[in-house]
């Protein structure tokens, strides 16, 4: 049986049904993080289109070797495959960000993910919390810091490629970004008897810049709205990582480029898991859209707010839509 605090009910239940109806077909689309760096100009019209008409994409020849990615999800797997007693020796405070646990709990009365999750800041290393690093897998704090060193890369890559494709210098949106925050999320969605009355994780946009995630291959568990109603299953691609756009690059583009809606859901047969890096600008950092991408006579649609204002609002908030961007709205 499902405990009752997991249990959703009305617009609230997963439509696992997703899957029969006429999205079924859609899929997000691949970029080939190569053809970029080599310069194809077609490739960066592909990333255009991604970002603005999907904000979701999946990329392949992205940099990050495959044993790497194999390594962080072998130790993430050993670590929630540990004890219960083991893995809350790094506990994760209520209402907290890092650490194990259920993130995003604020009250008795709300419904529980089925997921559990390992929350960890990585970069700037005075965000770490080396207490909350595990010891078991004896190898997972240098996993961890290979596998962060070469997403680091890839977020940078991105950004690049995606300020070309906005019109921008290569290094417009780095170059903004000081000592860029990068934190890692490790979800661990076990079998659930009874899938349709749960959700993994609640519908949510990212408060990122953008996000990186590698899933395991056993079930499309990520799901993303799309413009016009409807979630589409996001199938794992082997050796692909998932790319989505986060609510600061949609207000640094005045909403050309848009962070999107996702969630994930449970299966009745297999376990899932994620490893998730959230990349965004250092805290210290004042945002709002680029002048540049504001086009004369066009209305801006978010104010200036200081980063980190923005991320500890983030952080405190429930996992409820795009809400969280209310807060830079004008
Ligand atoms: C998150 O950690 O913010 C996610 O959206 C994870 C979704 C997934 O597990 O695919």
């Amino acid at each position: 049986t499902v405990p009752e605090r997991y249990i959703r009910d009305g617009d609230d239940r997963p439509d696992h049904a997703v899957v029969d109806d006429e999205r079924a077909q859609e899929r997000i689309p691949v970029i080939d993080v190569g053809e970029l760096q080599r310069g194809s100009e077609d490739e960066l019209d592909n990333l255009r289109l991604a970002c603005e008409q999907w904000g979701f994409f999946q990329v392949v020849n992205h940099g990050v070797e495959e044993e790497t990615m194999e390594e962080m999800e072998k130790a993430a797997r050993e670590f929630f495959m540990l004890p219960l007693e083991e893995k809350e020796k790094y506990p994760m405070e209520p209402g907290g960000i890092q650490g194990y646990g259920h993130a995003f709990v604020f009250s008795d009365d709300q419904k529980l993910d089925w997921c559990n999750m390992l929350a960890l800041g990585v970069e700037p290393a005075f965000i770490r919390r080396p207490n909350l690093w595990p010891t078991t897998p004896a190898n997972f704090s240098e996993t961890l810091e290979k596998y962060s060193v070469e997403i680091r890369e890839l977020c940078v890559r991105l950004l690049e490629h995606i300020a070309a494709a906005l019109g921008l210098a290569p290094a417009r949106l780095n170059g903004m970004f000081g000592e860029a925050v990068q934190a890692v999320r490790m979800n661990f969605y076990p079998p659930c008897p009874r899938p349709e009355l749960v959700l993994g994780l609640s519908p949510h946009s990212d408060g990122s810049a953008v996000t990186v995630l590698q899933q395991d291959a056993a079930f499309a568990g990520l799901q993303v709205l799309r413009g016009g109603g409807g979630w589409v299953a996001v199938h794992p691609v082997p050796g692909a990582l998932v790319v989505n756009v986060g609510d600061t690059l949609e207000v640094l583009t005045n909403g050309r480029y848009k962070s999107v809606e996702h969630r994930a859901v449970a299966s009745g047969e297999h376990d899932r898991m994620s490893v998730v890096t959230f990349y965004a600008p250092a805290y210290d950092v004042e945002l709002g859209p680029l002048p540049e991408l504001v086009a004369d006579g066009e209305p801006r649609r978010y104010r200036t707010y200081n980063h980190g204002e923005y991320s500890r609002h983030y952080v405190t908030s429930r996992l409820q839509g795009k809400k969280t961007l209310e807060f830079a709205k004008i």
